[in-house]
């Protein structure tokens, strides 16, 4: 039935983004030593939103000599004390939250209702998270007299750049490290406004530096010698280039890179909870998501009921302006990106595996790829082996349950698995069998502060989120 469409576009006026933005070192804002600028692109309307400073290696050495003789007074400084600033930017982030979520929407072109409802109170939610942890360090109450690590070189991707901050920031924080992080070359802007909060809650000078830049200012940030521990997230390649440059450095690392998850409908699914999750699983954020549902694993004698009743789903999301409150489906982050999705898509269609989408008129400006469903996928395809990180959904079959496991497994990634089904025994069986950092059942990519999340074999190790993101940011 047709329906009269009402666009509600969120107001852009609510972000004020200024013409150009310098790193931000020592607490101050200030050009690039070698005066290099990049744009800053909204990937919806290809509309330069800023200039930004391009950092070099003069850069992260003034950033991370500035986190060095920070970390002398922060480390020390008594763990109440340094919540109290945790808590103070979760609260600013709380009352920002529009303004940073309508410019999160415009950087990186992902729908508000997505920035807004998800990205922001997690972001917020991390912050307060850690900051009640700040004090439990102290000794009495952790026990074996924990001791922050030092300077962090943190290298953060573009698909959630606030989340992403703050997944590393905050339990950085919290245990009295300091901080130089790069945001991703596509995203720098909401980094930026974070140095600003970071101004606006007092935080001393040197605690958190931000410096942006491209890969070269991230290899620059890993390499110094000063850096004492490296956190990542992106691509499996740069992610295993990070291993081999800081390998017999001493430095400590948390790497968390690709996935190609499965999300496994059994016969016994409720199909209308099961379709919703793996709409949820992977087309939320555009699939450009690490732990994205990206392989559908359908029990056979059900695949034909929830591939229709998935159809008739999709035909019903709308594509489109990002700002619009009704958008589900926003651009995808950069011509780069694009072009890999397009290429992998391809490649499914040479190799022999059926290509659908629903009918949907895509914006002229921007980078734009329609939701993607492939059926008659088989474990051979590049499309059920690569990550495309895109919303392409490959389609598989299983017959038993331990058929499924086996083809779950069947990946060099390791991060997320859903399974769907109304069994309790099942989900437990089938679960302790995945190799995957995170397994949710009859829900997916839901996220919490309080849950570590990380990955098994090339999806990287260490943990974020939860006590043992704390770890990863202290000795005993
Ligand atoms: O990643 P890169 P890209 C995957 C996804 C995507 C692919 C490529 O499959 O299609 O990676 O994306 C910085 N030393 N993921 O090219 O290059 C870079 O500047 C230090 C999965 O964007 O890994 C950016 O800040 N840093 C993923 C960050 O690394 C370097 C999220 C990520 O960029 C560097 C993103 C170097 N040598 C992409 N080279 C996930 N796990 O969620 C680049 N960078």
């Amino acid at each position: 039935m047709a329906f009269e469409y009402a666009p509600a576009p969120e107001s852009r006026a609510v972000v004020d983004i200024a013409p150009s933005y310098g790193l931000f070192i020592d607490g101050e804002f200030a050009e690039a030593a070698a005066g290099k600028v990049f744009k800053s692109v909204s990937p919806s309307t290809e509309e330069v939103l800023s200039e930004v400073a391009q950092g070099g290696a003069e850069d992260v050495d003034r950033a991370v000599k500035a986190a060095r003789k920070a970390f002398e007074k922060w480390s020390v400084l008594p763990g109440a004390e340094r919540a109290k600033y945790l808590f103070r930017i979760a609260r600013i982030i709380q009352e920002r939250s529009r303004e940073l979520a309508v410019l999160e929407t415009l950087d990186n072109g992902k729908p508000i209702k997505e920035t807004r409802d998800a990205d922001l109170p997690l972001v917020a939610a991390h912050f307060f998270y850690y900051a009640g942890w700040a004090d439990k360090l102290d000794h009495a109450g952790y026990g074996a007299n924990p001791r922050p690590l030092g300077v962090a070189g943190q290298v953060i991707p573009w698909n959630f750049p606030l989340l992403m901050l703050a997944w590393k920031i905050a339990p950085a924080l919290a245990t009295g490290n300091t901080v130089v992080l790069k945001p991703a070359e596509t995203t720098p802007l909401s980094a930026l406004f974070f140095a600003d909060i970071c101004r606006q809650a007092g935080l001393p000078r040197g605690v958190v530096n931000i410096v942006t830049g491209d890969g070269g200012t991230g290899a620059a940030l890993v390499a110094h010698p000063d850096v004492n521990k490296v956190a990542f997230t992106g691509s499996t390649a740069v992610g295993k280039a990070i291993a081999r440059e800081i390998a017999g450095t001493g430095k400590k690392a948390t790497l968390e890179l690709g996935g190609k998850g499965a999300n496994i409908v059994f016969d016994d699914a409720p199909v209308d909870q099961a379709v919703e999750g793996i709409v949820t699983g992977i087309f939320f954020n555009q699939g450009q998501v690490c732990c994205a549902g990206s392989r559908l694993l359908v029990q056979e004698s059900v695949h034909d009921e929830v591939l229709d009743a998935l159809k008739r789903r999709l035909a019903t999301l709308r594509v489109g302006d990002p700002l619009d409150k009704n958008t589900d489906l926003g651009a995808i982050n950069s011509a780069e990106q694009l072009a890999r999705i397009k290429a992998l898509a391809d490649a499914g269609e040479a190799e022999g595996a059926e290509r659908w989408s629903p009918a949907c008129e895509l914006p002229s400006a921007g980078y734009w790829f329609a939701p993607t469903v492939f059926t008659n996928v088989t474990q051979a395809h590049t499309i059920a082996r690569d990550e495309i990180f895109g919303p392409v959904l490959s389609v598989l079959t299983f017959r038993t349950p331990d058929e499924a496991v086996a083809k779950a497994n069947n990946t060099q990634y390791g991060l997320s698995a859903g399974i769907w089904t109304e069994k309790g025994s099942r989900i437990l069986a089938v679960a302790s069998r995945l190799r995957a950092g995170v397994v949710w059942a009859n829900t997916f990519n839901k996220f919490d502060p309080t849950s570590p999340f990380g990955g098994y074999k090339e999806s990287g190790y260490g943990r974020e989120g939860g006590r043992h993101g704390l770890e990863a940011y202290l000795d005993v």
